[in-house]
């Protein structure tokens, strides 16, 4: 545990999870040098996993692990410059009294070539030809998603079906780098996770770095032992061997903790990448230990890549959709005001008191219409005299026509007091006294938390009570405090298109009255 005494809840970012020195147990790795490939390196688990001690096989050949055939077949599919296609390898290893089919999965690190050898699961569990079938009819079910929400909908269905996780999530990633679980396929005995936040935290830097590089991970046994790989790094090598790209990588001991917390056993994760960002993971849960066949690895990182090439094109469309939507509002709106305004009435009846009304063109919680001293609003808002006195706050700051904030206490102090209603606040001007103001809550607010659903398992230590959900939780709360979900490019827009309608008719119906007075 060398790298990890240096390594907090609070620094956390900096642990070189891609150089853990060991590998998870459900396999062995091999650091082999070419083109002989001599064992250099070998995962100290040989013994249990082979039935050979590691310190026989050192220095060795593989040769001494296959059949003369077997091996130079191998070789030849080593001697690949890209290795990728050849995964995985059907190696048929000849052990003293047995033979071991084993899955062969290989990539070169720093020059050096490793080799990890995991149990082929498939044919009892699965077949190629049902692998394929189920394959096909996932995609083809994710490629037809109309709608983002369908899309992940139909994403988490589908990976549970092929890889018999009991919880599946999609957790999605905001521009802060915050997660939301946004869908997911469970058993109705587990406690939903649907709409659940957590801080940017829960998923350090690295770890996205590497995910980024890295379509799938698998955490088979959260209770693992941790299998160093000998000789060590200290004595023979100057580099420690980098094994980002290792499908048995060791797991950051912190993450583990959380997982266990949880009350995980199992954990897999599938990048979803849009425009070579990290736009969310497909989180897979299992209550006890779960090893997951190469093959259908494959195929959900296959799922994945089908899912993330649909993302940008579905959002696009939501996007799209969204400002049709603002746009029929704002059209209603301003045939409301044309019915209602005359001389006795102004602009104001006509955005209050209809349906749709102010609150949809800005997805707003409240708004206010500040009206030559009067003032009337709709949905949550401050107090009359706290609006007031925002106004001419506004009215000194504003130096355009449109204000935004999503973290008006910042800029505004005196907004503390009423952040429940008003974290969030956009803003027009019509005339020197005339001001329509929508506003949104602290973020805070507006997330479902119902009771405790994920009740970590029991915790005592301050440490570990950061590690679970509840905590992160909390963190989050603390990170996102004094602010309001942020406003759309399109919904200030839309609300600065209905400020140049409204200045036209205020003018229009002043110099209507003006003639009226000639
Ligand atoms: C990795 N953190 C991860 C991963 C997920 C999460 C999905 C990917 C690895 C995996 O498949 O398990 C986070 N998992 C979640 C969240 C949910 C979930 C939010 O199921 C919600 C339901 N994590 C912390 C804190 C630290 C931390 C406080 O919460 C550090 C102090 C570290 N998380 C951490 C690290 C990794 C990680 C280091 C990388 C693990 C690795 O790949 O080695």
């Amino acid at each position: 545990d060398s790298t990890i005494q240096f390594v907090d809840l609070i620094n956390c970012d900096r642990e070189p999870i891609h150089i853990p020195g060991s590998i998870q147990p459900h396999g062995v790795l091999f650091v082999l040098q070419e083109p002989d490939l001599k064992i250099l390196r070998v995962s100290s688990n040989t013994l249990s996993f082979l039935g050979v001690p590691p310190e026989s096989l050192l220095n060795q050949s593989l040769s001494k692990l296959l059949d003369p055939y077997a091996f130079d077949s191998l070789k030849q599919s080593l001697s690949q410059l890209e290795l990728e296609n050849v995964n995985p390898l059907k190696l048929s290893l000849k052990l003293e009294n047995k033979s071991l089919l084993c899955n062969g999965i290989a990539h070169r690190s720093q020059e050096l070539l490793i080799l990890e050898l995991e149990h082929s699961l498939t044919p009892e569990v699965l077949s190629f030809l049902d692998l394929y079938h189920l394959v096909r009819t996932s995609a083809s079910s994710i490629q037809k998603a109309k709608t983002l929400e369908e899309l992940c909908q139909t994403a988490v269905k589908e990976i549970r079906k092929l890889t018999g996780m009991d919880r599946v999530m999609i957790y999605k990633f905001d521009p802060q780098g915050h997660g939301t679980i946004v869908a997911e396929d469970k058993p109705d005995t587990l406690s939903p996770f649907l709409g659940l936040r957590y801080p940017a935290s829960d998923v350090p830097k690295q770890a996205r770095r590497l995910y980024l590089e890295n379509w799938i991970r698998l955490i088979a046994d959260v209770n693992y032992q941790p299998v160093e790989i000998i000789p060590t790094t200290a004595h023979l090598y100057d580099q420690s061997l980098d094994l980002s790209f290792s499908v048995l990588r060791s797991v950051s001991p912190l993450h583990i903790q959380y997982l266990k917390n949880m009350g995980v056993g199992a954990s897999m994760s599938i990048s979803l990448i849009v425009e070579q960002k990290l736009w969310g993971l497909i989180a897979c849960h299992h209550y006890s230990p779960k090893q997951i066949a190469y093959e259908v690895r494959t195929a959900c990182e296959f799922l994945g890549q089908v899912m993330s090439s649909q993302i940008p094109y579905l959002e696009a469309n939501e996007d799209q959709d969204y400002k049709l939507y603002l746009k029929s509002i704002q059209n209603k709106l301003i045939e409301y005001v044309f019915a209602e305004n005359n001389f006795e009435n102004n602009f104001t009846d006509g955005l209050l008191k209809h349906q749709p009304n102010l609150l949809n063109l800005a997805q707003a919680n409240g708004a206010a219409i500040w009206f030559n001293g009067d003032c009337k609003v709709i949905g949550n808002t401050p107090e009359r005299e706290e609006i007031q006195a925002l106004v001419e706050w506004l009215a000194q700051t504003m130096s355009q026509n449109v204000f935004q904030t999503n973290s008006l206490p910042l800029l505004y102090p005196q907004a503390e007091t009423f952040k429940e209603v008003a974290s969030g606040l956009l803003a027009i001007a019509i005339s020197a006294n005339q001001y329509i103001l929508w506003f949104r809550p602290e973020v805070i607010h507006t997330v479902n938390w119902a009771g405790n659903p994920n009740k970590p398992v029991e915790i005592d230590e301050d440490g570990t009570e950061r590690l679970s959900p509840r905590g992160s939780f909390e963190l989050w709360q603390e990170t996102v405090q004094l602010t309001s979900q942020p406003w759309k490019p399109c919904e200030v827009e839309a609300v600065d298109e209905l400020r140049t309608a409204l200045v036209g008719i205020v003018l229009r119906q002043a110099n209507e009255l003006a003639k009226l007075n000639q």
